[in-house]
């Protein structure tokens, strides 16, 4: 039982020291947007930076829950600790449609040094896209060594999460068949690595010849973007996932590329922020008084829409 002192700590202590049920309380405050949570994102800033983050994303059903379940165990093995977010545009309340994942990730629920939380959108400003890195960010301050972000890549907002971590892998299936559709989604920019998973399934040579076919055609770069087959049930291929993972890793490192991530990704959440709190702030002009007299003056043309809006503004 938690004695009643330690859960009067102030939350911000209690995420430092690893507890589980404060980086719950965090996450859960940030998701819905309160007052509360912007506040603690605020504190937890100051204690982030060591966390290396590593993005999962690809079709529904792709395979991922089962490669984060076997990636988690690789890694547990270094004697690291694992934090993972599960991120479900589709759905408002978290912990959802994901559920199924939670309970297959459950034989990790025991250990301390992992933390498996889904994630949806309800109150927060600007959605997912902010909410997710400031949810890795808790992560990062209770002591995490890894995170990692899963997301059905299909839209954009799962794109804008998987930009806010340091390796991105895309995870496709034999006969993932229309490419273009691949393309559309912009999973072939956004992959560090890419996995062809369910190996154990026909035509799985043939997607790993087509996806490095389409590969060449891509811009040429200084990270050749390696092609992994797993078998995730199996656990097959984790050792090279996690082997890929760590080289890009040294790769970004030491090519200043990593530095240089990092400081777009902030511009990018610095610009998405104020682009949200000025929307915040035209909802607010537009739903007020001063909108409604502004709309008449309008209408009795004493004068003109630019002019009035311009006035609003200000
Ligand atoms: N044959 C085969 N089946 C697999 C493999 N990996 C996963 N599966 C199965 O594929 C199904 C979907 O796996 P998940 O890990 O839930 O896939 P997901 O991408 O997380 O799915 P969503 O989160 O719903 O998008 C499950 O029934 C898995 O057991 C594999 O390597 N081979
Ligand atoms: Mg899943």
């Amino acid at each position: 039982m938690r004695s009643a002192p330690e859960a009067d700590r102030p939350l911000i202590d209690r995420i430092l020291a690893g507890d589980r049920l404060a980086v719950a309380k965090a996450i859960s405050l940030i998701e819905n947007g309160s007052a509360e949570g912007v506040g603690l994102a605020a504190e937890v800033f100051r204690h982030t930076g060591h966390a290396y983050s590593i993005g999962i994303t690809g079709a529904p059903g792709a395979g991922k829950s089962t490669l984060t379940d076997r990636l988690i165990e690789r890694i547990r093995k270094t004697g690291a600790k694992v934090g993972v977010i599960a991120v479900d545009p589709t759905s408002p309340f978290s912990g959802g449609a994901i559920l199924g994942d939670r309970v297959r990730m459950q034989q990790h629920a025991t250990d301390p040094d992992v933390f498996i939380r889904s994630m949806a959108t309800r109150g927060h400003l600007g959605g997912l896209a902010l909410a997710a890195p400031q949810a890795i960010r808790v992560l990062d301050a209770s002591g995490k060594d890894f995170v990692i972000v899963e997301t059905v890549g299909v839209g954009q907002v799962e794109v804008e999460v998987v930009e806010a971590v340091d390796t991105t892998i895309v995870v496709l299936t034999p006969g993932w068949g229309d490419s273009i559709q691949v393309a559309k989604a912009g999973l072939l920019e956004i992959a560090d690595i890419f996995v062809i998973n369910k190996a154990d399934r026909p035509g799985a040579e043939r997607a790993v010849q087509e996806l490095k076919q389409m590969l060449e055609l891509a811009p040429p770069s200084e990270w050749e973007r390696p092609v992994i087959r797993t078998v995730a049930t199996e656990g097959r291929g984790i050792d090279e996932l996690f082997d890929a993972i760590l080289a890009h890793r040294e790769f970004s490192l030491s090519h200043g590329y990593l530095e240089a991530k990092r400081r777009d990704r902030i511009e990018a959440e610095l610009k998405r922020t104020v682009r949200e709190v000025l929307g915040e702030r035209a909802e607010k002009i537009c739903s007020g008084p001063d909108f409604a007299s502004a709309v008449k003056e309008v209408l009795d043309r004493q004068v003109d829409p630019q002019t009035a809006a311009l006035r609003l503004v200000r």
